[in-house]
């Protein structure tokens, strides 16, 4: 009797530890019900490599085409930050305008509908003003002169200055010098006098244009062919690669070299959204992402403006180079801006702009 009993508990034992075992085995299967839900695993070389971690997916705005320099370095951007957190921060990129013009996408960015935009420092001073100090007219030498700045102490503090406003100050790209394009021949600044120039979102680009003797005229970046096509304006002003990607060339072909500004870009974050929704380590961690691909950016600036300038030129567009002369005309009228409220209180910040080597 003593020996059948100790063979019946010898079994219940056996028994019991098989289910034991088998049911952990479960536990390390790979449930089904959960793919395609915000749980991922740490891969394996995580110490944390039970815990399962949240995924969050991130929208960032784009104007530009997905070839344009600015869209390639989003990607980049967004490459790196799901990289080096293992894939749980992921950033959608959404080129073309789809998510809005500057202006809507900025207003969105302040109350976290985006979580990060690339946008022209233009439209995004009218939220943070002082950002004009880096856009004002003919203040740069060249655009070394111009990086200078801004990955000196003056760039990284107007960087940083955004976040009052509801930003985190991600990093800058190079939008490089602007000049003015037309449908009617422009050789001076003469012949600017009384056009209707398209400009951006923005009360320093509007000055700019006035006392250059145009009429400045907001149109959406989006409309400017047709608007130069059906006369509603008679030319606008950008960069190189705009000019080209969007076209322009074929309604507006006179090209000046005047160089009247230089307006660097800015990729930014929304503050509501990323201290919600991130630890103060990832976003640290987003910055340097971003930090990282400023140089990338620049490479294929560097790359985009000379080869736009080569397509559109091949295609019929005439440089018109002005004179040191003409040029010095240019420069001289929009002097009195720097000396017309609100710009007068950059006296001391664009002085020591221009002492930047
Ligand atoms: C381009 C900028 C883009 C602006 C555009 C404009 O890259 O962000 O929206 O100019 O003039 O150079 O609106």
């Amino acid at each position: 009797m003593k020996k059948l009993l100790s063979i019946i508990m010898t079994l219940v034992i056996i028994l019991s530890i098989t289910a034991c075992s088998s049911s952990d085995d479960t536990n390390d299967l790979p449930d089904n019900g959960d793919l395609g839900t915000e749980e991922i695993l740490e891969p394996d070389d995580s110490e944390d490599v039970d815990e399962p971690t949240e995924q969050i997916t991130l929208r960032l705005a784009e104007l530009h085409a997905e070839d344009y320099p600015t869209t390639l370095a989003n990607y980049e951007f967004a490459r790196l930050v799901e990289e080096r957190s293992n894939g749980r921060i992921k950033i959608d990129v959404y080129a073309g305008g789809q998510l809005g013009d500057e202006k809507a996408v900025i207003e969105q960015l302040q109350f976290g509908g985006i979580d990060f935009a690339r946008v022209s420092l233009a439209p995004f001073a009218e939220f943070s003003r002082d950002l004009n100090a880096l856009m004002m007219p003919y203040l740069y030498r060249d655009a070394d002169h111009m990086w200078n700045v801004l990955n000196g102490e003056i760039g990284q503090e107007l960087l940083e200055s955004v976040y009052d406003a509801g930003f985190i100050g991600l990093c800058w790209y190079d939008g490089g010098a602007r000049n003015f394009y037309t449908s009617t021949e422009v050789n001076s600044l003469e012949d600017l006098s009384g056009l209707k120039i398209r400009v951006q979102e923005n009360q320093l680009m509007f000055s700019l244009i006035e006392h250059l003797g145009a009429s400045p005229v907001s149109v959406p970046m989006g409309d400017i062919y047709t608007a130069v096509q059906t006369g509603v304006i008679e030319g606008a002003e950008n960069n190189w690669p705009t000019y080209e990607s969007f076209s322009q060339y074929e309604v507006a072909p006179y090209f000046v070299l005047d160089g009247h500004t230089r307006v660097p870009e800015i990729l930014a974050a929304s503050k509501s959204s990323l201290e919600s929704k991130l630890s103060d380590e990832d976003i640290q961690m987003i910055i340097e992402c971003a930090k990282e691909t400023q140089e990338f950016q620049i490479q294929k600036w560097n790359e985009r403006e000379e080869a736009s300038r080569e397509i559109v030129e091949n295609a019929g567009t005439i440089t018109v180079e002005l004179s040191q002369e003409e040029l010095q005309k240019f420069s001289d009228a929009v002097q009195p801006i720097y000396e017309m409220s609100p710009y007068n209180e950059y006296e001391e910040i664009v002085s020591k702009i221009r002492d930047v080597q």
